[in-house]
Formats: C-alpha cells, sequence, structure tokens
C-alpha cells in the first residue's frame, strides 16, 4: 500500500423506499468529482455511498407496495446502485444497511454506548414523522391544513406513545460546541455551520434511539422488542464501511471521514447526533460534513404529488453524462438552493462547453492537423503574450485545488472557464492561420502555447467530465501515465514532434427539437 495522504468521503445512504431522483444523482456526484479530483492530486481515496433500507418508512412502504421489506430494498438498492454506475461514479464501495457486516457493527456501537452508560431505558411520548424519520418537539411544529400540525420540513407527523431506549443528548451540548469551536472547518457553508450552533445552544434534549411499535429494523441486543432508530443505524454505516467494529487496519487507516456530503435537511443528524454518538463511543468525529442547497425544477419545488420529480437517467439520455454533471456542479454556488431548467442546460451546454471550451480546442487541434504535420509544434522564443496564457493555464492547478478544498466547485469551474476565455481571446489576438505564410516559426510557438493550455484545462476538468477530457488528452497524446495533477505545469509540458491522432469534436452543440433554447 502507498504512503499517499489519504481522503475518504462518503455520500448519505439514500432511503430505499423511492427511485433515485435528481438530488440523489447531485450528492453523489459531487462526491465523485471530488473523489477523482483527489486520486488525481495523489490522494488514497476511498469513496463509500449506498442505502439506507430499515425503518418505519421503508416498511410502510413495502407494505403499500405488497412486498416484504427485504424484497423492496433489495429491488430499490439496485437502482441506486445502477445509478452510481450510470452517473460513472468511482466509488469504491456500495454499503446496505442489511449486509451482516453492518447489523454486526451497529449492534457493537450501541453496546459500547450502553456500557458507557449514555443508553437508558424509558418511555417516548411525541411527534414523529415516518416521512423525515424524525422526531419532533411541540415547538417545532407548524400548522397544517384543517388545524393539523405538519413537520418543519412541511410532513405529516403522528403522535407516538412507546417503550424506547434514550441516548443522553442532553449531556453532550457543552462537548459538541467546543468540538465546533476547535474544528472550525468541521460544517460548512459557514450558514449552516451557525445554524447548528444555535440549535445546540439552544440545549439538547435526549432522543429516542429504539422503537416498538414495528419491526423493520436492527435488534437491540438483550432486548429484541427493541429495533434501533433507523437514523442510528444509518449514520453507523461510514464507521462499518471502514471495518468497525474492529478498529485496526481499515478503520485507522481511513477513520476520521474527511468528509460527510449532505443535504441541507440532513444537517442536524450529521453534525449532531452523529459527534455525539462517536464521541460518546470513545471515537473520533468526522472531519467536515458540508450540506448542499436543494434543486427546483423550471422553479418549482420537486414533488412526487405534483409529479415534476426529474428522473437522473433521462436527463443523461437527453443531456449527455458530461455534460449533466458539468451542469449540476457549475450552475449553482455549492452550497445554494439552485433550479434546473432546460434553457439553463442548454445554454451552458451551447455557450460554455460547446462555443468556450469546445471551439478553443477544436480550433487549436485543426490548426495543428492541418498546419503542423498531424505533430505537436516546435516552439521558440516565447513572448510576453505567450508567457502571460502559459501562467494563468499553470496557475489554475492550485486555484482549482483551493476551490475543491473548500468543496466550491462552480469556483473551480469558473477559474477554469476564466482560461478557457483568455486562450480564445489569445488566439484572436495573434491570428495564427494568418501566420501560417508570414512566420511559420512563431505560429508554432502560438499553436505550441495553446496545445499546452489544452492540455492542462483537459487535466483539471478530467474529475468533472472524465469522458471529453480523457478524449481530449488522447487528441493532446498524452499518455495515460501523464494525466495525474502532478504533471500540470511546465515539467511535464507536451513535446515537439509528438504525434497527434485526426481531431475529433467533443462538446456538441445541443440542438432543441422546437428549436427553442
Ligand atoms: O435522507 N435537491 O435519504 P434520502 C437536492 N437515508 N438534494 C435533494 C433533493 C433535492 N430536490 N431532494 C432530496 C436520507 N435531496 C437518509 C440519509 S445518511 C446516514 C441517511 C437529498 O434518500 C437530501 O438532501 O431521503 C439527502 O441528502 C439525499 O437527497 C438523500 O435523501
Amino acid at each position: 500500500m502507498s504512503g499517499a495522504e489519504t481522503y475518504y468521503v462518503t455520500t448519505p445512504i439514500y432511503y430505499v423506499n423511492d427511485k433515485p431522483h435528481i438530488g440523489h444523482a447531485y450528492t453523489t456526484l459531487a462526491c465523485d468529482v471530488l473523489a477523482r479530483f483527489k486520486r488525481l492530486d495523489g490522494f488514497d481515496v476511498r469513496f463509500l455511498t449506498g442505502t439506507d433500507e430499515h425503518g418505519q418508512k421503508v416498511e410502510k412502504s413495502a407494505e403499500a407496495a405488497g412486498m416484504m421489506p427485504q424484497a423492496l430494498a433489495d429491488q430499490n438498492s439496485a437502482n441506486f446502485r445502477d445509478l452510481a454506475a450510470r452517473l460513472g461514479c468511482s466509488n469504491d464501495d456500495f454499503i446496505r444497511t442489511t449486509e451482516p457486516r453492518h447489523i454486526r457493527s451497529v449492534q457493537a456501537l450501541w453496546s459500547r454506548l450502553v456500557e458507557a452508560g449514555d443508553i437508558y431505558p424509558g418511555h417516548y411520548e411525541g411527534w414523529y414523522s415516518v416521512r423525515d424519520e424524525a422526531f419532533y418537539g411541540e415547538d417545532e411544529l407548524v400548522a397544517g391544513p384543517n388545524g393539523g400540525k405538519l413537520a418543519p420540513t412541511g410532513a405529516p407527523v403522528e403522535w407516538v406513545k412507546e417503550p424506547s431506549y434514550f441516548f443522553r443528548l442532553s449531556a453532550w451540548q457543552d462537548r459538541l460546541l467546543a468540538y465546533y469551536e476547535a474544528n472550525p472547518d468541521c460544517i460548512g457553508p459557514q450558514s449552516r455551520r451557525n445554524e447548528v450552533i444555535s440549535f445546540v445552544k439552544g440545549g439538547l434534549q435526549d432522543l429516542s434511539v429504539s422503537r416498538t411499535s414495528f419491526t423493520w429494523g436492527i435488534p437491540v441486543p438483550g432486548d429484541e422488542a427493541h429495533v434501533m432508530y433507523v437514523w442510528l443505524d444509518a449514520l453507523t454505516n461510514y464507521i462499518t464501511a471502514v471495518g468497525y467494529p474492529d478498529q485496526s487496519g481499515d478503520y485507522a487507516r481511513w477513520w476520521p471521514a474527511d468528509l460527510h456530503m449532505v443535504g441541507k435537511d440532513i444537517v442536524r443528524f450529521h453534525a449532531v447526533y452523529w459527534p455525539a454518538f462517536l464521541m460518546a463511543a470513545g471515537l473520533q468525529p468526522p472531519k467536515r460534513v458540508f450540506a448542499h442547497g436543494w434543486w427546483t425544477n423550471e422553479g418549482q419545488k420537486i414533488s412526487k404529488s405534483v409529479g415534476n420529480v426529474i428522473d437522473p437517467v433521462a436527463l443523461i439520455d437527453r443531456y449527455g453524462l458530461d455534460q449533466v454533471r458539468y451542469f449540476l456542479l457549475r450552475e449553482v454556488p455549492f452550497g445554494n438552493d439552485g433550479d434546473f431548467s432546460h434553457r439553463a442546460m442548454v445554454t451552458r451546454m451551447n455557450s460554455e462547453l460547446a462555443n468556450d471550451y469546445g471551439n478553443l480546442a477544436q480550433r487549436v487541434l485543426s490548426m495543428i492537423a492541418k498546419n503542423c504535420g498531424a505533430a505537436v509544434p516546435a516552439h521558440g522564443e516565447q513572448t510576453d503574450e505567450d508567457r502571460d496564457m502559459l501562467g494563468a493555464a499553470y496557475a489554475l492547478a492550485g486555484r482549482m485545488r483551493d476551490s475543491m478544498n473548500r468543496q466550491m466547485f462552480h469556483e473551480a469551474l469558473e477559474a477554469a472557464w476564466v482560461v478557457i476565455r483568455a486562450a480564445n481571446g489569445y488566439v484572436d489576438r495573434q491570428a495564427p492561420w494568418a501566420l501560417k505564410k508570414t512566420d511559420p516559426a512563431r505560429m508554432g510557438t502560438v499553436l505550441w502555447v495553446l496545445a499546452e493550455t489544452v492540455r492542462n484545462l483537459a487535466l483539471l476538468t478530467q474529475a468533472f467530465m472524465p469522458d471529453a477530457s480523457g478524449r481530449l488528452l488522447d487528441q493532446l497524446g498524452v499518455p495515460e501515465t501523464a494525466r495525474t495533477l502532478a504533471c500540470c505545469g511546465a515539467q511535464s509540458a507536451l513535446a515537439g514532434g509528438t504525434p497527434l491522432p485526426p481531431p475529433q469534436g467533443v462538446f456538441p452543440r445541443f440542438v432543441d427539437e422546437e428549436g427553442a433554447g
């Protein structure tokens, strides 16, 4: 095993009550882009995704479908696994909470919490939302139709009264606040961090961590009338996948996770309950939780009842995989909410991918093919403009690395586009086509500067658009072994005389059926 620095990144595990939608694809893609970027940057990466299969919500969905919960879980878990493959995801593992390795891990964690004195038996009486799989205090509820009450998320709630074990969350308030204080990067973006801190400062109640009114869950060790609260079960997946309860080997290597990527609705579970469970068990909390925003569809909230759920596979079929990957991570500042619209998608595809990036690569590669004997041109003395262009291309790796470390995907892509636009301006000003007769050596230098710029761009866009970027690197004659981020910069520059294959466009324009867009 290499001595490289490790990077462990996780998606939430998805409920198997339903089909995958754009929200799932979004989180998974963001993690994939990060995982790929880190691998290219020399890290030893572990990227985990999977499915959350227990709990009342899944049990009820199975009942409604006339299926056994395990059968429903098997069917829908496969859909999530297939989606990850369709998204081109490079996950190293796919965990299911019904697997024996996970049941063993959750029961071991439970026993640790009991030994630590942080779990005690009692009775729960209060509100529960099956849709959110969350307990709510009276003061959190909002008015619903016909004088009824709803969860703050708009989900229905029901009154629950049953024997339950509790986790002593109230005892962890100060230690959680100290953890946030000592680890300024442990929650991002800043707005979510503030939200979590003020929630914890508001006081914490002990948390009900077992249920007795249904059976689809992991039995509580020593008291099989109880199944564990699905969130305690689900969160534990992150340590199961690195071998817990065995704390040597993989666990020692990968834990604490570098990043749990989550949607904004599940921050509280990841940034309050999870670190408290871990610290109570004597384990380290994750290094960072980052919460992204939510997508709407053509300005409307996405909901099954409205019937406007976006199927990520349909998007890929219509627009192309690299295009969808690019759009989702470029369209909104990561962390904010965003709107998916056909028009916005086509604009990004046509103006940024086809016109800016695609055109740049096409122009450069076809001029080289035509005028330089289908080989990387030799280059001579450089002008200030050449040096500026190359300087911008060579500085890009550092810029993008910095943005990626803060999960600012849109910022990383914008930095690449600053270079792409600068390169298009440079081509126009240098007009290499006009130099062919007057100064062929100068033409060679200009085209070399441009090819070198495209090489650096393609290396850095690989994580976002693996297929198109790979094809650009093929066309530049860059061998597979020279595609890491360590090859950005002058030390791995294209060598004059390297033979090149015939150029091919990699970013087609989207032509709307109706001629719109
Ligand atoms: O919450 N836009 O699973 P889940 C963006 N099993 N993201 C969205 C979205 C939208 N319109 N709708 C949903 C669970 N999401 C738990 C996680 S982890 C230990 C357990 C996101 O299948 C949502 O924010 O309901 C969440 O991050 C993810 O989809 C999974 O949702």
